[in-house]
């Protein structure tokens, strides 16, 4: 017994037991998917977060990455993430919203100030805030990644919001989107990413909304020539694992998993950086127009609507405003969430 303690012990101490334990566990390939194909910033960060993994755990652990939607379109693989049938998913927020009402939070128009404040933000108490509401609804929110500002891009400039009245656009299926175009005086058509092309194309719609990247990515740049600088949302992507499946998993594993995740916003931080500076160069090169001097009043004025039937819950009211309180600068530490109930919120006024 003393002699079996000792060896114990001692095996410990040489960090042998944990050799051991991990050349006994069995493999396990978790599957993940993205709507993007092999070379945008979200599936890069993807494989880099498999690659780690696969180094901690000496090749126990992979991640196999499914791009370009080969499971699904977004709403149907964050249903198979649900169910377990899925392990992985990175979607962006918006895909999110119906099922897990305080991710429309940070998809809320001009909410973010800057790309810095969006990133504090979603760093700190308010995005783990955030993740963590998802997890009664069956998921287990790892990380953030970028997705820049979205504009809105059709076949004529969009300077003011007049411009936008009567206009056909694509939003994501959300109903927090459905109304961001309604409030925008634009007639909402909420479709799967992979349709726009042709809705846009056949004259479906006149409009969508996205960021650059994603506007050279799907060559929507081909068919509707006006890229207007709205930057109305700063909707982020997220990586949603599924909680029946993270349920089965050792406690090592998890902590392995949610540490690799974190370690791929790093990378995707300057994929996103580089992306979006090919994309524009590329689009421009193409003869798209980009429209700078878009009048943002006119539009962040008009949010009150979407801020009124959304932030409605003293826990969603206490967010908004913790967001809003993240202060600028180097130095500023991330806010925490206030306590409910919070002041009256109201999207900010200028970017
Ligand atoms: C992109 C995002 C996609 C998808 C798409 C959309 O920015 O990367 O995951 O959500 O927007 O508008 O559907």
């Amino acid at each position: 017994m003393r002699a079996s303690k000792l060896l114990v012990a001692t095996l410990l101490a040489m960090g042998c037991l944990n050799a051991v334990h991990a050349a006994d566990a069995p493999k396990i390939e978790l599957r993940v998917s993205d709507v993007w194909d092999d070379d945008y910033p979200t599936v890069r960060a993807l494989r880099n977060m498999g690659e780690l993994l696969a180094q901690r755990t000496n090749g126990r652990v992979t991640l196999k990455v499914f791009s370009g939607g080969a499971l699904g379109s977004e709403k149907e693989t964050i249903e198979q993430v649900k169910g377990g049938t899925l392990d992985m998913v990175r979607v962006n927020i918006s895909a999110m919203n119906n099922t897990c009402p305080l991710t429309a939070v940070p998809a809320l128009p001009f909410l973010f100030r800057s790309v810095e404040h969006m990133h504090k933000a979603l760093d700190g108490a308010p995005g783990e805030q955030i993740l963590k509401a998802c997890e009664k609804e069956g998921y287990v929110g790892l990380a953030y990644y970028d997705s820049g500002a979205r504009s809105v891009y059709t076949k004529k400039p969009i300077r003011t919001l007049a411009d936008m009245k009567g206009m056909k656009i694509r939003v994501q299926p959300s109903d927090l989107w459905v109304s961001v175009a309604n409030a925008m005086g634009a007639n909402a058509t909420p479709l799967p990413f992979g349709e726009v092309y042709t809705a846009l194309k056949t004259g479906l719609t006149d409009a969508a909304e996205n960021n650059i990247p994603s506007y050279e990515g799907t060559k929507h740049f081909e068919v509707v020539k006006f890229y207007s600088k709205t930057e109305h949302s700063m909707a982020p992507e997220v990586v949603m694992f599924s909680k029946k499946k993270w349920d089965a998993l050792s406690k090592a594993d998890q902590d392995l998993i949610k540490e690799a995740a974190k370690s791929s916003v790093t990378q995707n931080r300057k994929y996103w950086a580089d992306r979006e500076a090919q994309s524009l160069a590329k689009v421009t090169a193409a003869g798209a127009t980009i429209v700078s001097d878009v009048d943002k009043k006119s539009f962040s004025d008009a949010m009150g609507p979407v801020y009124a039937k959304f932030v409605t819950t003293d826990e969603a009211k206490a967010l908004v405003k913790a967001i809003q309180d993240v202060k600028d600068g180097p130095d500023a530490p991330a806010a925490k969430p206030a306590a409910a109930p919070a002041k009256p919120a109201a999207p900010a006024k200028k970017k």
